[in-house]
């Protein structure tokens, strides 16, 4: 079994056996808990939201927040198939069938791509039926016109049906986590349709990224959509950023870690994200991820759970990457657990959207290196430590800034990728503490709702289902608790809606027409 401080890189992967027979049942038994969670939440939105984007589970209404397409449908095919619910997933051909996107509508770029087109191509990866492969050709083609902006960076809207752009919230910038999350997606479309102009934006917009990394790798997270510079007062890997380094390995995974200058860029990120966006609390010595001014590389201290994504990511490249720093697995390992902490500590054992981590608090690579150079006493890295959550009365170090939890994935996420890769039993103990309090907490009369307080019981819930409940977190907790390994990460790499594609290899032809290079 590998192990998390090994720092060692197998060729081919050695990835972990599940787990030994004797735990079979029980967690055979857990995963069916998961899918009866799924099916319970589903057929709830197909009896009262159906064919809108998501149910509103306080009310048995409706939103339309993700352009009124059957977000809910499209996001969960996979799942669905995954779980072995096939008269489900069949229904959904209909659905998206009849989906023609001549629509005068504004839709959101970004989102659009992730679910959307994400949705198809791996319901299509999985299940190669065409109707999914021509639904996605046909919205990749529709999107195109987001990247008709003198930067060539997309637009936050576009219509696909007269190719009109709008500018979001934000106004007149591309975000980086929207322009850095629709390479994955574009690149395997081309793979499967041949057509090189969609490898052509999307390569531009990567090339872009590389042109503007400071400090050695990092991204800031606007950029004007005329000039294409650089906007952003900040560095992130939470919100208006994530995304973007998570596709970076992703690239180069997926095309089969041939495509080395992905590698580059990932490797330059993270190394830069350890040296400046990573903190430890002074008296537990919880690792942290946090968002630093552009200015003077001062750290906002706040955590996100929208970041706990990269503690997956790191632990994807600590198994992947030839010689890679060992570094890379002490970040995984020490920032999932502190996401874990957030939830353990609280009442309801829910993580909360937000944190502001309080009293002082120091860069973690001056203790990492000041560790190593005292000859690595104890044997444990600064931050990599298994503190207990905490008790009744002790000083937490961080003050919650954000109560909610919003059914998100990103820490069961990061859980599932660290067991697949380390084989450490404890990231599926802590999912299922998790999933446990999602039944307990989450749960309404005929489905699951986001809670407004992770600190008070009973739960308040909020009138809100999210699409990426059904796409990701239910995903991942079936994934972390089944003993079939259904998504080898040999084999297959997930986009950022937890969409998996198949890893593959650009043939010559390919090469040439779509001009990879
Ligand atoms: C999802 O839509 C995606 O995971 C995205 O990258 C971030 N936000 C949500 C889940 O929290």
């Amino acid at each position: 079994m590998h192990g998390v401080f090994d720092g060692v890189v197998d060729e081919p992967w050695r990835l972990p056996s599940p787990v030994s027979q004797d735990d079979l049942s029980n967690w055979k038994e857990r995963a069916n808990r998961v899918k009866d969670a799924f099916v319970t939440a589903y057929l709830a939105y197909e009896q009262n939201a159906y064919p809108h984007d998501e149910l509103l589970p306080g009310t048995n209404g409706h939103a339309d927040r993700l352009n009124g397409w059957g977000a809910t449908t499209v996001d969960g095919i996979d799942t669905m198939v995954l779980m072995g619910l096939h008269e489900m997933s069949n229904k959904t051909v209909q659905h998206v069938a009849q989906l023609t996107f001549d629509r005068d509508q504004s839709v959101q770029f970004f989102e659009t791509v992730i679910r959307y087109l994400g949705g198809f191509l791996s319901a299509y990866a999985l299940t190669k039926n065409p109707v999914f492969l021509a639904r996605a050709d046909d919205l990749g083609r529709k999107l195109l016109p987001a990247f008709n902006t003198p930067s060539g960076l997309p637009t936050f809207g576009v219509n696909p049906l007269t190719g009109q752009t709008r500018s979001g919230w934000m106004g007149n910038v591309a975000i980086l986590s929207e322009m850095g999350s629709c390479q994955m997606e574009y690149r395997y479309l081309a793979h499967l349709t041949g057509r090189p102009e969609y490898v052509r934006v999307v390569d531009h917009v990567t090339e872009h990224m590389r042109q503007h990394e400071e400090r050695g790798g990092l991204f800031p997270t606007t950029y004007d959509l005329n000039s294409g510079d650089a906007k952003g007062n900040s560095y992130s890997v939470g919100s208006l950023a994530d995304s973007a380094y998570e596709y970076l390995i992703k690239l180069w995974l997926m095309t089969d870690r041939t495509e080395s200058k992905y590698l580059d860029m990932y490797l330059k990120s993270t190394e830069a994200i350890m040296n400046d966006l990573l903190y430890l609390s002074p008296a537990r010595q919880l690792l942290f991820v946090t968002d630093a001014y552009r200015n003077n590389m001062a750290p906002t201290k706040d955590f996100q759970h929208l970041s706990c994504f990269i503690a997956g990511v790191f632990a994807l490249g600590a198994v992947t990457i030839p010689n890679v720093d060992p570094r890379h697995a002490w970040v995984a390992e020490g920032l999932a657990h502190t996401c874990w902490i957030t939830y353990a500590d609280s009442q309801t054992g829910l993580g909360p959207e937000r944190v502001m981590f309080r009293n002082g608090g120091t860069k973690w690579v001056d203790e990492v290196t000041a560790w190593e150079r005292a000859g690595k006493v104890g044997g444990v890295p600064p931050g990599v430590n298994q503190t207990a959550p905490i008790h009744e009365g002790e000083d937490m170090e961080y003050t919650p800034s954000d109560h909610r939890y919003l059914l998100r994935p990103e820490t069961i996420e990061s859980f599932y990728i660290l067991w697949r890769t380390t084989g450490d039993s404890k990231w599926r103990d802590r999912g299922w503490a998790m999933f446990d309090a999602i039944e307990t907490h989450t749960k309404t009369a005929n489905a699951y709702a986001s809670i407004s307080n992770v600190y008070n019981i009973p739960t308040k819930k909020e009138n809100d289902m999210p699409s990426w409940f059904f796409a990701e977190t239910l995903k991942y907790a079936y994934l972390l608790f089944t003993d079939e390994d259904l998504i080898p990460l040999n084999q297959w790499v997930f986009n950022t809606e937890a969409h998996p594609f198949p890893i593959f290899r650009w043939s010559e032809w390919e090469t040439k027409h779509l001009d990879i290079h």
